[in-house]
């Protein structure tokens, strides 16, 4: 309830007449009850708006149709044929599942889902998708759980073949396989954008009408012409990152997103809201958020029974009935309805006297009628300044049947009856034989037939069939040679890995050839990372400019919102960034336009935060960098348990697209994004590169001369300093990256002169990249026993036996150890495995023993292990080292 005492805090200039029409509603309450003094009410707010007073908006309004049928344009299309075209497609969408799990019982699929979209698609499909004949065409976003809809379409469209549709499902079979759900990567010239882990469509399709935008103001391209569609369901409304940045979509003004979430009432379990009514609940979140709300509740045969009812009996009904009972009314027939929704109210059953209990049955949800979809779609594309949703009420499973049609289990129903296939046809009016049906036989009316012509016509009319994805061929230039030659020559004064990122940033952005493309994006945290210069070279993003003096105009470094900016500042919302970069890194195909997106962010909340959203992007084929930025368990000293981030690069590794690397110079963080860029738009490879960047200052070596130091740095390995070849003593291997390379290099100043030892500096930029070409160099060799071997880069590199090695690193050993199936010699490896701590960088490294005190006893130990030094000397040196060797290790702590 609203509380308005607020109220008595507003002077009353003429509290006589407020009294007057106060008293004006108390009488109409005691004379007719509530429902008209809401009406009036109401009435009375719409006069008012009308006259231009500025009334906050009413969140929710009664359980009917927001547009009058009287405002519902003629429908433009051929409504018999169009009803053909549906039947054909829900029956081809069903047939595909039927026959799939034949095949292969337990395959899987839906059927549910897209019975209940049916009618949203094709009214899309026939009169406003726009295609990319010419363009770029309008982005839609699908229910994943719809996709044989999609494809079933089509298959009538003579897109896809029967054979084709005969293999959903069946991907590694051979070309042509047709992924369960919207993947690009499996199919990447027909589906665009991945939606099927829930949640993400939804935010994606935001961000990606606010990228059209960006693209736009920035003068990138011209994205007028396009328009940003998302099918959601009811339930996926749950997702946080379906509901999490609605009111960035309102503030932002995008007219160009329309939102249609299929209120079938439905989820996997049974109802969404079972005792409320989820469409009154969306409408009030979508309108508290600032968007536009057509509701489209009831369809052309509930008007004139609205317009019946004089004393609003039934609006009360439609009002007061819970979501679970619409769903029993579903299942229950029209005895049940007129029983338990139009009985208990003499005025009701009297509104429905002339209908039979069939004729209930056949009043049916919005959703479903194409009418009232055209009115809502075509008043959504015309509405200025807000984004809107469409909360279309459907029936999950419809025209399936009695089993499936609105039961509980409808979601997961992947078969039919025989007896209900017949049905099933009859009800759509389909010329299949009656001997066919037990083989769910795919319906084509021919490539001439008017169905298909019709369809056609519509697709061609509106720009080319959907979905479609198409890259366009773009002329890459490599960034000029200045960008980055300066990390070459090194840097006494000791700067982080991540102020050296910061300035080739900066570099990029100013490139004549490349710089209009980069995107720089960060989720709030650019002062962090040293980024903030950014803000007044490049501006940030801002669709409106800005409106206000920021309180730093005075200094060089100023706060500067632009239309034009192309800092995409996001505030905090690292799912927000995600859903940027997403529309970043794939704007090369959807709008031919390669932007490099460089996503800056606390390495912390990348991967394990929205690693989903990662995945989605690989999916897409998305192009870019991620930068994690703060990384290492012990360099991010401080900040403790919830930030100390020491296990990114082993979740990276499990990412298929992600390239990851963990640099420890800045000549190698340079020559990576160089070469990174150069692969995505060179050489069109649809990869990410994952960078770790450090906060700690350190002095940064010039660039060794040598082929393995240009190739070894995007291998993943290359030996940067050779043992003291003046020196004796035995030799050991010391891996080190990102900031821990400190302590390494540290490390081998201590073996040297305490113990007579000599140190290999080896670099291992990427354990990751290693790993995954061993396991291909691997697999041949398994596959060819009688060949002689083959060798990874790393395996050339080490050579076969030689000195022990000991890695350490600032991320768990599980990282290193992802080598050691192909390490023939000791291998001893230090990491930071279990939780972070908050305290000094030095204390942090003794106590996950990473420094180069213990980098150096692991050393002496590794010696032992290959015989060079004697246990006993080992042990000696762990003591003179002050180790204590009886510590527990972190991992076990606390446990
Ligand atoms: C993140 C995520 N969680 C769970 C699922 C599994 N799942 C697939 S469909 C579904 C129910 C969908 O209900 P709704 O959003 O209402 O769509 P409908 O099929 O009713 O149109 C669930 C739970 C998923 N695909 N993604
Ligand atoms: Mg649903």
């Amino acid at each position: 309830m609203q509380n308005f005492d607020f109220l008595e805090q507003i002077p009353d200039a003429d509290p006589t007449e407020t009294a007057r029409l106060v008293g004006e509603i108390e009488r109409s309450i005691s004379a007719h009850g509530p429902e008209r003094a809401k009406l009036l009410l109401m009435r009375l707010l719409a006069r008012a708006r009308d006259l231009g007073v500025d009334l906050p908006t009413l969140v929710t309004t009664p359980y009917i149709n927001t547009i009058k049928t009287s405002d519902e344009p003629t429908f433009p299309g051929d409504e018999l044929m169009e009803t053909r075209i549906r039947h054909i497609i829900r029956w081809n969408a069903a047939a595909m599942v039927l026959r799939a799990n034949k095949t292969h019982a337990g395959i899987g699929g839906h059927l549910a889902t897209y019975a209940s979209a049916a009618s949203l698609y094709e009214v899309g499909y026939n009169h406003f998708f726009r295609g990319k004949v010419g363009g770029a065409g309008d982005q839609i976003f699908y229910q994943g759980h719809a996709a044989p809809g999609i494809y079933a379409r089509a298959y009538l469209e003579g897109r896809i073949s029967a054979p084709q549709l005969d293999r959903y499902r069946q991907e590694t079979a051979g070309h042509g396989g047709l992924p369960s759900y919207p993947h690009a990567r499996l199919m990447p010239e027909f589906w665009e954008f991945p939606t099927v882990s829930m949640g993400l469509g939804g935010i994606g399709s935001i961000y990606q009408a606010r990228y059209n935008r960006y693209l736009h103001n920035r003068g990138l391209t011209d994205t007028s012409g396009s328009r940003v569609w998302a099918f959601l369901g009811d339930g996926e409304m749950d997702e946080p990152e379906s509901a999490g940045a609605l009111t960035l979509a309102a503030r932002e003004g995008l007219d160009n997103l329309t939102w249609v979430v299929n209120c079938n009432l439905q989820r996997l379990d049974g109802p969404v809201r079972g005792n409320g009514k989820i469409i009154q609940e969306l409408e009030g979140l979508f309108r508290g958020a600032g968007w536009n709300v057509i509701k489209v509740i009831w369809s052309r045969e509930w008007d004139e029974l609205l317009a019946n009812d004089a004393g609003g009996h039934l609006v009360r009904k439609m009002d007061s009935t819970v979501d679970g009972e619409f769903q029993k009314y579903i299942v229950a027939g029209g005895a049940y309805i007129r029983e338990h929704f139009f009985g208990p109210e003499p005025e009701l059953g009297a509104l429905v006297q002339h209908l039979s209990d069939d004729d209930l049955v056949r009043l049916r949800r919005g959703g479903h009628d194409y009418r009232k979809i055209h009115a809502a779609y075509a008043s959504a594309v015309a509405h200025k300044g807000a984004p809107t949703v469409i909360l279309a009420k459907t029936v999950k499973g419809y025209s399936l049947g009695p089993s499936v049609e609105a039961t509980n289990v409808t979601h997961q129903a992947k078969k039919l009856s025989e007896a209900e296939l017949l049905a099933f046809r009859d009800r759509l009016g389909l010329p299949i034989p009656d001997e066919k049906i037990p083989e769910a036989p795919y319906y084509h009316p021919g490539p001439n037939s008017p169905e298909v012509k019709y369809i056609n016509e519509r697709r061609a009319a509106l720009g080319g069939p959907l979905p479609s994805r198409v890259v366009h061929p773009v002329n890459w230039s490599a960034p000029e040679a200045a960008v980055d030659a300066e990390f070459a020559a090194g840097s006494t004064v000791p700067v982080s890995t991540t102020m050296a990122f910061a300035k080739l940033l900066r570099n990029l952005l100013r490139d004549p050839n490349i710089g209009q493309q980069i995107v720089p994006i960060v989720p709030d945290e650019a002062r962090t990372f040293g980024m903030d210069p950014l803000f007044k070279q490049s501006g940030i993003y801002a669709p409106f400019g800005q409106r206000y003096e920021p309180v730093d105009s005075e200094l060089l470094l100023s706060y500067r919102e632009s239309q034009s900016g192309q800092l995409l500042e996001e505030g905090i919302t690292e799912a927000g960034s995600m859903a940027s970069f997403q529309a970043a890194s794939t704007a090369y195909a959807t709008h031919g336009v390669p932007t490099i997106p460089f996503y800056v962010f606390y390495s912390m909340f990348g991967f394990q935060r929205v690693g989903d959203q990662v995945w989605q992007v690989g999916d897409a084929r998305g192009r870019g960098f991620l930068i994690g930025a703060t990384a290492g368990r012990t360099t991010l000293a401080g900040e403790g348990l919830q930030h100390d981030d020491g296990h990114s690069q082993l979740i990276a590794h499990l990412h298929p697209h992600v390239a990851a690397y963990d640099p420890s110079f800045a000549y190698e963080m340079a020559a990576l994004i160089r070469r990174g860029m150069d692969r995505m738009h060179g050489g069109r490879e649809d990869i990410l590169y994952y960078l770790t960047i450090y906060n700690e200052n350190q002095a940064q070596p010039a660039r060794p001369e040598g082929a393995h130091v240009d190739e070894g740095i995007h291998r993943g390995l290359y030996r940067f300093a050779e043992a003291d070849s003046s020196a004796s003593g035995p030799i050991v291997r010391l891996f080190g990256s990102g900031a821990i390379m400190g302590e390494v290099l540290a490390a081998r100043d201590l073996l040297r002169e305490r113990f007579g030892v000599r140190a290999e500096i080896w670099s291992a930029t990427s354990y990751s990249e290693l790993r995954r070409e061993a396991l291909v160099v691997e697999r041949w060799n398994r596959r060819h026993p009688e060949s002689a071997p083959r060798t990874s880069w790393m395996q050339e590199q080490l050579g076969s036996g030689g000195a022990p090695i000991v890695a350490a690193s600032d991320w768990v050993t599980a990282l290193p150890d992802l080598l050691a199936p192909w390490i023939d010699v000791p291998y001893l490896v230090l990491g930071t495995d279990g939780f972070g701590l908050s305290d000094t960088r030095e204390a942090l490294r003794e106590f996950f023993s990473v420094d180069a005190k213990h980098i150096t006893a692991a050393a002496m130990v590794a010696l032992a292990r290959g015989g060079e030094r004697t246990p006993a000397e080992a042990a000696a040196a762990i003591k003179e080292l002050g180790i204590d060797p009886d510590r527990l290790p972190v991992f076990v702590l606390d446990r």
